[in-house]
């Protein structure tokens, strides 16, 4: 029965109230419940992507995407490094305010703690299957270390993942092999794995003494255990079985997802899936390799785009493309030479890896965080582009606002609800988002304006050939009228700077800025 609500006054005594109860429900919204898959790329630039502007690589599965979806602007992930553009994208917090979330070796400890609310945990208690495959990079297990050969604990599955098939950490640092919710993917108890990052173990060839080995080499550091001919950060020894083989993983983690996917077809799932690509060591499967033209690194986004156009295909096969989210994005901006002597230089002719953005990886500028940001839920968002400004850190309360939830005060103390804008209901997007830099340095960006705060550090990483955004004095860019940070307005603007300052300096002494 539904009544409507002039009818309520003359319906007496307790059937009234009853009544009333019924109505409320009837009124509310329904809940949706879109299947959800964030396909996380790695390193992977602004300009990178055809539908981005890119000329010599061609992405036509993110572009048929971008065509029947929305194709963002001005969208940034929170720093311009993985682990804690990670952290603040699963937690909804800044990763600067945490000590830890720099960029976590091969054998770190879990940072995100068990019983923490991450996006998954929010996802799991709106009745959806949950699961992360491919890169993690958050590290694995307690204080004394994960248990490479026995049960690794805590990891996802204690923060709200129901599923994970992991590289540990990336695909440069040791141990080199897939973990499958507790447990390393192919181990033989009697070849059991040794992981160190401090020295050498037993007799395993390096990188360092044994260069003749190696089938890539290292331009900067990456010259420890070698891997399949590839010498890797950290030593380990053992798990022979269980290691990867670098041209397989994007076929090997793509598969899991789309056996994910297949298997909840009939319930609500959240993927989380976080590619290889492309990220150093670039060696995409042969069927890639030369066909780019720009090398490894060109070729490994032409297997990442095979990558989304898998997962696409498998969601549009089961017809679940009016009941699916699918995001393609970034979780840094671009480096070329990333530490392996790859040919990425080299070849990279007139490609701009970060479109018209200046930096990249690393980077304070924009090139390190304003990312690809692509979201398709056909019949539900309108095919276009948005210029909003959005973070990936508000995912997490977004998703909670879509499926209906209230967020406990102290879950993702930085995360906004921006579905709004995320659907393409609305271009207003933030007002203001924080970028942030290997070195610690934010920036804040407003309206038009962006301040980088002043700080120590050199202009030039040597080694990756970024622009850092480094300055010893504050930096003040108009980014509509300057994209590419070339004229710091700081001098004849101040009160923009001052105003800026403040805004930042608050936003970081009051720990948190959702209130
Ligand atoms: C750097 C590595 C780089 C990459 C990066 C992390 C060297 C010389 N450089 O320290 O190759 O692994 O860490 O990249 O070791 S990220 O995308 O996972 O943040
Ligand atoms: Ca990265």
């Amino acid at each position: 029965m539904f009544l409507l609500p002039n009818r309520i006054n003359i319906i007496p005594g307790a059937i009234g109230l009853i009544s009333l109860a019924s109505l409320q429900t009837a009124c509310r919204q329904p809940v949706e419940k879109p299947n959800i898959v964030i396909i996380y790329a790695d390193d992977l630039g602004y300009g990178d992507v055809s539908c981005y502007g890119a000329t010599r690589v061609n992405t036509p599965n993110i572009d048929l995407l971008a065509n029947q979806g929305l194709r963002f602007t001005n969208a940034h992930c929170t720093s311009s490094t993985s682990t804690p553009s990670r952290y603040s994208l699963l937690t909804g917090e800044y990763a600067w305010r945490k000590k830890g979330t720099g960029i976590a070796p091969g054998n770190a400890i879990a940072i995100i703690k068990p019983g923490r609310t991450t996006i998954a945990s929010v996802m799991k208690n709106g009745g959806y299957k949950t699961a992360v495959v491919g890169k993690w990079h958050l590290g694995l297990g307690s204080e004394a270390g994960a248990d490479w050969n026995g049960e690794i604990k805590p990891g996802p599955m204690d923060i709200g993942f129901d599923y994970n098939f992991l590289i540990p950490a990336t695909g440069d640092r040791v141990p080199c092999v897939f973990v499958e919710n507790r447990r390393v993917v192919g181990l033989d108890p009697n070849d059991p794995i040794r992981v160190s990052y401090d020295e050498p173990i037993l007799a395993e060839p390096t990188g360092k003494d044994h260069p003749e080995l190696l089938k890539m080499h290292p331009s900067n550091g990456h010259d420890m255990t070698i891997v399949n001919g590839i010498s890797r950060i950290g030593y380990m020894s053992g798990g022979k079985s269980a290691l990867w083989t670098d041209e397989n993983i994007a076929d090997t983690i793509t598969g899991k997802a789309v056996k994910f996917i297949e298997a909840n077809r009939d319930n609500p799932f959240f993927l989380y899936f976080s590619t290889h690509d492309i990220h150093v060591p670039r060696v995409p499967a042969q069927r890639f390799a030369g066909k780019s033209g720009m090398g490894p690194r060109g070729d490994a986004i032409l297997e990442f785009d095979w990558s989304v156009g898998e997962i696409v295909k498998t969601i549009d096969r089961l017809d679940l493309s009016r009941k699916t989210i699918i995001i393609v994005t970034s979780d840094n901006g671009p480096v070329v030479d990333d530490g392996y002597m790859d040919q990425a230089t080299e070849l990279l002719g007139d490609h701009k890896p970060a479109g018209p953005l200046r930096g990249g990886k690393y980077s304070a500028f924009d090139g390190g965080t304003r990312v690809v940001f692509v979201v398709r839920w056909n019949s539900k968002i309108k095919p276009g582009t948005s210029a909003a400004l959005i973070s990936q850190i508000d995912l997490l309360s977004s998703f909670a606002s879509l499926t209906g939830q209230k967020l406990e005060s102290d879950a993702a103390p930085d995360s906004f609800d921006q579905l709004g804008a995320l659907l393409g209901k609305t271009d207003k997007g933030r007002d203001w988002i924080i970028e942030h830099a290997i070195n610690g340095r934010l920036s804040i960006i407003k309206g038009d304006w962006k301040l980088i705060e002043p700080g120590p550090g050199g202009k030039l990483n040597i080694s990756t050939n970024t622009e850092t955004g480094n300055d010893p004095l504050p930096q003040l860019y108009n980014l509509k009228s300057d994209i590419g940070e070339k004229n710091n307005l700081a001098e004849q603007n101040p009160s923009v700077v001052n105003e800026l300052t403040d805004l930042l300096l608050k936003i970081k002494n009051d720990g948190r800025t959702r209130f």
